[in-house]
């Protein structure tokens, strides 16, 4: 039997084992990073270079994600002097509180890599942590950093609110479209507008892949991106076709950010986590404020109009 202890854990994640990593990432996925605060280690090592890919069910994503495996281990570093080491790969989908059957596919899609000792493919699902998958990430992540990974793949199932959160916690951001995307995504253009370091238009195969681009282009020409300007990259991912651009596309990010920018993006990142921590905190606070016996006579208080919503919120604030 393998310890439950978070330290002995991180201490034989470190030295390769991945059924120490895993039970580390169960404890992540259910809420127990408070266990893991106790492994210390865990938040004092770098988190690993993380590349998230997010997009439509059926986009591509974990075709791509396959690919980039392959690529990112041909490649073996970023730079001469920074080998990666192994590769890990978190499948992430909000809309699920199981491991669900979109992931089982995923999995069966990336079996080849399963059993690869230098690739670790995990999905993950919520299991009541605190502020659910977008708090639970990047736990997940620093696990991995323990772990010793240098780079993560993130694949985050969908375009919504949600997704957005999970994948802006990744270093280089990757939109997974297709062609003919422009017409079904006008409402979350904005927002993947936002977050895009990359974007892919995967089935290049298809016809529409031109006036895709060109709605692309229209929308980065209007909106308003930093000092990078997000690529566009075709691809055909069941035939391994400008996969490599993509990477490419990956460590040509990579250097832009690292050329004084990695410090400010992830103290970006630590700000909205922190945010999103309090926030978690503050809600559960309020969870249990609002319920019991005063909460009930402040209820009381105001049908009978003895009290007013805001003296009684302020007086069960002042109670807590
Ligand atoms: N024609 C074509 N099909 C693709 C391409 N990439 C992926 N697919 C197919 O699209 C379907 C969904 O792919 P999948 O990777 O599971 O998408 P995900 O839901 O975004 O992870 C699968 O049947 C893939 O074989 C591509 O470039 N061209
Ligand atoms: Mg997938």
């Amino acid at each position: 039997m393998i310890t439950r202890d978070p330290n002995e854990l991180v201490d034989l994640a470190r030295a390769g084992s991945r059924t120490a990593l895993a039970r580390l990432l169960t404890y992540v996925e259910s809420g127990g990073a408070h266990q893991l605060a106790t492994a210390a280690l865990v938040y004092r090592v770098p988190s690993p270079y993380v590349i998230g890919l997010t997009g439509a069910p059926g986009a591509g994503k974990s075709t791509l994600t396959d690919q980039l495996i392959t690529t990112a281990l041909d490649a073996g570093s970023f730079a001469d002097d920074d080998p990666f080491g192994d590769v890990a790969v978190l499948c992430i989908d909000p809309s699920s509180p199981f491991t669900g059957g979109a992931i089982l596919g995923d999995r069966i899609r990336m079996q080849d890599h399963a059993t690869n000792e230098h690739v670790f493919i995990r999905s993950m699902a919520t299991r009541g942590h605190l502020g659910g998958l977008s708090l639970a990430v990047p736990d997940a992540l620093r696990v991995l950093g323990a772990a010793d990974f240098k780079v993560a793949l993130v694949e985050t199932v969908g375009v919504g609110q949600m997704e957005v959160d999970i994948a802006s916690a990744a270093d280089t951001t990757i939109v997974v479209t297709n062609p003919g995307w422009g017409d079904s995504m006008q409402a979350n253009k904005a927002g993947l507008l936002e977050i895009a370091d990359i974007f892919v238009i995967n089935k290049a195969d298809r016809s529409g892949v031109r006036e895709t681009r060109r709605d692309l282009e229209q929308m980065l020409d209007l909106g308003s991106h930093g000092e990078w300007r997000p690529l566009i990259i075709e691809t055909v991912a069941t035939s391994n076709t400008g996969v490599r651009e993509l990477w490419d596309a990956i460590v040509e990010h990579r250097h832009f950010i690292e050329d004084g920018r990695l410090h400010e993006h992830r103290r970006r990142r630590m700000t909205v986590e922190l945010d999103r921590v309090i926030m978690a905190m503050v809600r559960s606070r309020v969870g249990d404020l609002a319920h019991g016996a005063s909460y009930e006579a402040q209820i009381d208080a105001l049908l009978t109009c003895e009290t007013d919503p805001y003296r009684a919120a302020e007086t069960l604030l002042a109670e807590s």
